[in-house]
């Protein structure tokens, strides 16, 4: 088995681009460039696995895209496309659909929280989405793979696949098995209006999350409705804990302004949510109005952002090419 580490992720063109992409996925993606080969893939394959509106989906593909572009993505040294350009990804995700055992999407969370309660209406695909998935990870035999803490369960399942497709095909390492990158201390963002639920594209209230493209005036007016309660700031973690809407503040705050929990809580204990507020506000205006400025910009150069998508599925249809030649060889189809 090679020791070479290639990184792989995606993020789906479902919507506006939110704090929660940036801070649990993109930021880690630009900070990775520097140290291995990267694949970054706008995953519109898994986007439909719940209706999208095709004008808005083919907008919102060339949007995401701008998203990376404008968080720190550098499309001349990382591959940047869109998983529907390169077949392979649907290919391999049907022969690691043998692979894969009913039992394990039985028990993927994921599936329970997007169905909902009528899992009977649910779309095959996004039953079978974490099938896909493994298959948009070791088409690149990628090693290592940036997400939210989300997305662990599916990384998991990607390497109960890889070992089960070794151990069937009897190629001992052929797959590596790839790890999680989940930022330690800020893996899920949750929502401003209910700090137990995850800040979402899909979720309907705009005031739950932090859009990339908001302006300073949405910001401010988002922060100070965000939900809190009514102790004030707490001296210590122990109680930070246990205050949810509190914790996912703070740890924003922290986070964006890479300042320990335990150092913010110095500053702030015993103070009133409107303070933290304004700090916040004004550290989010500081690091997000940017990007969001970059990626209007982006938005309007559509040649551009199709000429990057073009140029990155190229490269990224000859490496999956050189993997599928043997993956169909192994398994014995001509
Ligand atoms: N709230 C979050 N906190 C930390 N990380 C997050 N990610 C998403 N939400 C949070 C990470 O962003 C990457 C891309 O996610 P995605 O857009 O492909 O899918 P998702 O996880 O399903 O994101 P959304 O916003 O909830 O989309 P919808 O509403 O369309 O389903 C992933 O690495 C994810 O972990």
């Amino acid at each position: 088995m090679s020791d070479k580490k290639i990184v792989f992720s995606g993020v789906q063109p479902t919507g506006n681009l939110h704090l929660g992409n940036y801070l649990g996925a993109l930021k880690n993606f630009v900070s990775l460039q520097k140290k291995m080969e990267c694949i970054y893939c706008v995953v519109d394959l898994h986007a439909i696995t719940t209706f999208q509106n095709p004008k808005i989906l083919k907008s919102n593909i060339l949007e995401t895209t701008a998203g990376f572009i404008a968080s720190g993505l550098d499309h001349e040294n990382s591959i940047i496309f869109n998983q529907s350009s390169v077949s392979g990804h649907a290919e391999l995700a049907w022969i690691l659909n043998c692979v894969s055992r009913v039992g394990w999407l039985n028990r993927m969370t994921q599936f329970k929280d997007k169905a909902g309660t009528d899992k009977e209406k649910a779309s095959v695909g996004l039953y079978i989405y974490p099938n896909l998935m493994a298959a948009d990870i070791l088409l690149y035999k990628a090693t290592h793979v940036p997400v939210g803490a989300d997305q662990k369960q599916h990384i998991e399942l990607s390497r109960d696949i890889a070992q089960k497709f070794n151990n069937d095909f009897q190629v001992e390492n052929f797959f590596p098995l790839p790890e999680p990158l989940i930022p330690k201390k800020i893996s899920r963002i949750m929502s401003l209006r209910d700090g137990t639920k995850k800040m979402s594209k899909s979720e309907e209230s705009e005031y739950s999350r932090i859009n990339l493209k908001d302006d300073a005036d949405e910001i401010v007016k988002k922060i100070k409705k965000a939900k809190t309660d009514s102790e004030p700031i707490p001296s210590n973690e122990v109680e930070l804990n246990k205050r949810p809407e509190a914790l996912n503040l703070i740890t924003i705050y922290s986070d964006l302004t890479n300042t320990p929990v335990g150092e913010v809580l110095k500053q702030m204990s015993g103070k009133d949510f409107t303070h933290l507020k304004k700090n916040l506000s004004d550290a989010l205006v500081e690091k997000i109005c940017p990007i969001g400025k970059e990626i209007k910009k982006m938005i309007k150069d559509r040649i551009f952002l199709e000429k990057i998508l073009k140029k990155g599925s190229e490269k990224a249809n000859l490496k999956a090419e050189e993997n599928l030649k043997k993956i169909r060889d192994i398994v014995g189809l001509i």
